[in-house]
Formats: structure tokens, C-alpha cells, sequence
């Protein structure tokens, strides 16, 4: 996979941010494949598979996946693509993810694009989304955002020192969102 030298641009932001949903105005214009390390996730519970327990068990109290788990998932992914340019949203979610990810793929990313959002917006976008998420009640929804404050953050500051996070005002409406989110995506000279 390293020697394809993928192009890899990590999505991150808390819960609700509008991760999924900028994602996929993304892949309309910019012709990435979007790889929602969450939904490989739920799709592998889904598939019965030895680990969809445990996955289930860890998404419901808003862990954090082993890194081992992901990676695979992820990178069986880039592989069935055939694209060579990828949004991976959702992951890294904490340093020892990021380690992980780097030394088995060997694959840096391009930036990261960090969707800011104030914690009262997003609950307020989790509760109203109503797709049955198991992990979009009160309860849960409070752990995710420790755990995003607590492991994922930290991700975004490790980033930050390198100069490659571009971050996006995310409280706004879906549209003006998109607006900002296409200047990053936009090469500089054209
Ligand atoms: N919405 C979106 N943008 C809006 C806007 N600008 N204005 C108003 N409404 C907006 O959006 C959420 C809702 O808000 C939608 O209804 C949307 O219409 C609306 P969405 O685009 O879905 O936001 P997103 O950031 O993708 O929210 P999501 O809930 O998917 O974020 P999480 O990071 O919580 O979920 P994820 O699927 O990435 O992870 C779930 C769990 O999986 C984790 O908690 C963890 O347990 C596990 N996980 C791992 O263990 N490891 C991983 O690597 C990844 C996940
Ligand atoms: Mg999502």
C-alpha cells in the first residue's frame, strides 16, 4: 500500500461535528474516496464477525476500538478502492491510533482537516438525527465527548505543531460550512 503512496487527508472532529456530511460533499468535487473509520466499524458488526461483539460492547460506551482492529479495516478498504486519494474520517482517535496507523502503512497525512463545533451543537445535531445509532442517546453521547476532549484531542495538537491541521468553523450551516471546507481543498495557483 505505501509504495502506491496514497493521498491521505484525516477528517476529525467531536461527535456530530459534521464529519459524514462534509465528507460527502468532498468526494463530489474532489473525486477522494471517503473511508468513515466508523462505519467500517458498524458494517463489521454487522457482518457477524468474531470481533462485532467487542466492537459493539466499545462503540455503545464510546471507546475507542484497538488500533490493530481499524487499521485492518482501513487499509482492506484502500486496497478494494483502486483510488489512490482518501478522506479517512473518524481516525486517528487518539496518539496510540495515529502511531499505529504511521508505522504500519507508513503513510503520513496530506493535513487533517478539523471540523470545530461547540459541544451544546452538536448534542443537539446527535439527538435530533434519529438513524438509530446506538450510541445517539444522552448517555453515551456525554462519554464520546470525554473521550474526544481526553485521547482525540490531543491528535489534533500533535498535528498542529507539524502545520498540517486546517481548521473549519463547523457551527455553522451545512452550506457555508462546504464553502470553507472547499478553499483547503482548492490547490493554491489555480
Ligand atoms: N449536521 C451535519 N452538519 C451540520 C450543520 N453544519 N448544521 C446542522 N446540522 C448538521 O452529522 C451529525 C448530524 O448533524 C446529522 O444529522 C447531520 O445531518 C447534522 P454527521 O455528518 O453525521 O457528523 P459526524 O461528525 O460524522 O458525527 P458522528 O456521530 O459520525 O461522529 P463520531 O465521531 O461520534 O462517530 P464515528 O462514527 O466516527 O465513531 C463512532 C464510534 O465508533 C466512536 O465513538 C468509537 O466508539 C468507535 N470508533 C473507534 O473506536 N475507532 C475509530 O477509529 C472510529 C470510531
Ligand atoms: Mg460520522
Amino acid at each position: 500500500l505505501a509504495e502506491k503512496k496514497p493521498k491521505v487527508v484525516f477528517v476529525l472532529g467531536g461527535p456530530g461535528s459534521g464529519k459524514g456530511t462534509q465528507c460527502a460533499n468532498i468526494v463530489e468535487h474532489f473525486h477522494y474516496t471517503h473511508l468513515s473509520a466508523g462505519d467500517l466499524l458498524r458494517a463489521e458488526i454487522k457482518s457477524g464477525s468474531e470481533n462485532g461483539t467487542m466492537i459493539q460492547n466499545m462503540i455503545k460506551e464510546g471507546k475507542i476500538v484497538p488500533s490493530e482492529v481499524t487499521i485492518k479495516l482501513l487499509q482492506k478498504a484502500m486496497l478494494e478502492s483502486g483510488n489512490d486519494k482518501f478522506l479517512i474520517d473518524g481516525f486517528p482517535r487518539n496518539e496510540e491510533n495515529r502511531a499505529a496507523f504511521e508505522a504500519v502503512t507508513k503513510i503520513e497525512p496530506e493535513f487533517v482537516l478539523f471540523f470545530n463545533c461547540p459541544e451544546e451543537e452538536m448534542e443537539r445535531r446527535l439527538l435530533s438525527r434519529n438513524q438509530g445509532r446506538e450510541d445517539d442517546n444522552i448517555e453515551t453521547i456525554r462519554k464520546r465527548f470525554k473521550v474526544f476532549l481526553e485521547s482525540s484531542i490531543p491528535v489534533i495538537e500533535y498535528y498542529k505543531a507539524k502545520g498540517k491541521v486546517r481548521e473549519i468553523d463547523a457551527a455553522k450551516p451545512v452550506g457555508e460550512v462546504f464553502e470553507a471546507v472547499k478553499v483547503v481543498f482548492t490547490p493554491k495557483d489555480e
